[in-house]
């Protein structure tokens, strides 16, 4: 019942949140890249790109290109990467609003396997407008993921933060922040080709690591976080940021100060530490299907239960769009590697696909291999052993009807673990898990 009263409250907050035109949105791409994209909306872009984008705000927040190539924080996609939420002029601001509520039965097996109820959600808000030469960028995002419990949901395998202060989650995927991104920008270009823009959050999302999962493409339909979330994005949610970068054409080389802290178990507040930790990031988006990241931060004292660990996360990551027909897909590959002060360096792959079939019809995968050195509690005798686990997950969402600009749809994904068979006595021998899920998103049409 809460759940359900949970994803109501959500779903109406996200109707009510935009419903001017859509008409206005337009990014100056070449015809090529929006050959595969297949919506009305598309048609009616073009002839306002005829007219010129660049006097209309339709370029990114942050540099002269497509504004398609933005996602979560400053990081980048592929420019190809077909456009999602509602967006709207409004007098010199130019608005966006993404944003679902995935209502989940969560059945994670064996006997560290667990099962429950829970939404998760996201509603995101975005604004730029020309200001004194340069582009004035705004963005919110909020979450009721803090309703889910302060332990999260069973997810085996997974690691990360904590639900009391005391003991660190295991086998459970930590909860979101109430806010995950109050962030503002400005960027000015200095030349035809080259800009410069800083960007400030609190939270927000450091230069470090490729797009969150839940906004790139090859991974925002699969309801349930990556193992290697620790690995990649895990500072996506950043409570005190600030990143300076340039952008020259195709490229871009940006400088994060940050709190390196992951956040608390308290997750309906806002946090303030010092700006303790630092990253930079090169992007490369040499053509509009792919887009190309290396990153690397140190992270001062992330873990609050050992706030006297630091790691250095060096990461590096491929997206790649591609279209087979009218289906659209996009493909992820990632690689990060945590190295902690003490203790064993350890990596994470992560191989994630996305196929839009038809409009309404997606099928989704993701890969996984992680070194996992933090599956048993400090008393456990295997405490901070190494076991390298892998993950395969498989799934389908089906889009069913709209109402507005929400559109209602329903998934389900299976997953199957391979793990060291030392773990067999405590995690069975390799387990599967299941989610089914109902899901509302907010759509263009
Ligand atoms: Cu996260």
């Amino acid at each position: 019942m809460k759940i359900l009263f949970t994803s109501l409250l959500a779903v109406s907050c996200i109707a009510n949140a935009q419903d001017a035109p859509a008409d206005n949105m337009a990014a100056p791409q070449p015809q090529e890249q929006m050959d595969h994209r297949n919506m009305d909306h598309d048609r009616k872009s073009m002839s306002a790109m005829d007219k010129g984008d660049h006097d209309t705000g339709m370029t990114g927040m942050f540099g002269s290109y497509p504004m398609t190539r933005e996602a979560s924080g400053t990081s980048w996609q592929p420019d190809s990467t077909p456009m999602e939420g509602i967006h709207a002029m409004r007098g010199d601001w130019m608005t966006m609003a993404h944003g679902y509520v995935n209502a989940v039965y969560d059945h994670q097996g064996g006997p560290r396997g667990d099962h429950q109820a829970f939404a998760e959600s996201m509603l995101m808000g975005m604004a730029q407008r020309p200001l004194g030469g340069g582009t004035l960028g705004l963005r919110a995002m909020i979450s009721l993921d803090p309703t889910i419990g302060k332990a999260g949901y069973p997810l085996l395998f997974q690691t990360g933060e904590t639900a009391d202060g005391r003991q660190p989650l295991i086998n459970r995927q930590h909860p979101h922040e109430l806010f995950m991104e109050l962030a503002a920008s400005y960027s000015y270009a200095i030349g035809k080709d080259s800009s410069v823009f800083v960007y400030g959050g609190l939270p927000g999302e450091p230069a470090l690591g490729p797009t969150a999962y839940m906004h790139r493409a090859s991974g925002m339909d699969n309801p349930e976080a990556p193992l290697t979330h620790h690995w990649l994005d895990s500072t996506h949610i950043t409570f005190g940021v600030l990143t300076a970068g340039y952008v020259w054409r195709n490229v871009k080389l940006e400088a994060s100060a940050f709190n390196g802290r992951e956040p608390d178990q308290f997750r309906w507040n806002i946090e303030t530490r010092k700006l303790d930790s630092a990253s930079a990031r090169l992007s490369w988006n040499p053509t509009p299907a792919w887009s190309l990241q290396v990153s690397h931060g140190r992270l001062d004292n992330p873990e609050l239960l050992e706030p006297d660990v630091s790691v250095k996360r060096t990461t590096a990551s491929a997206s790649y769009e591609h279209a087979f027909g009218s289906s659209t897909s996009q493909t992820t590959l990632a690689w990060g590697r945590n190295r902690k002060d003490t203790g064993p360096s350890t990596n994470g792959f992560l191989l994630e696909s996305a196929l839009h079939v038809t409009a309404k019809t997606t099928v989704f995968g993701r890969f996984e291999k992680v070194d996992n050195d933090e599956l048993f509690q400090e008393d456990a005798p295997l405490h901070g052993q190494v076991f390298n686990v892998r993950k395969l997950s498989v799934g389908v969402v089906q889009d069913l009807f709209s109402a507005g600009k929400v559109k209602f749809g329903a998934g389900a994904l299976v997953s199957k673990h391979w793990a060291p068979s030392a773990l067999d006595s405590v995690y069975g021998s390799n387990p599967s898990s299941y989610m089914i899920f109902f899901r509302a998103k907010l759509a263009m049409r």
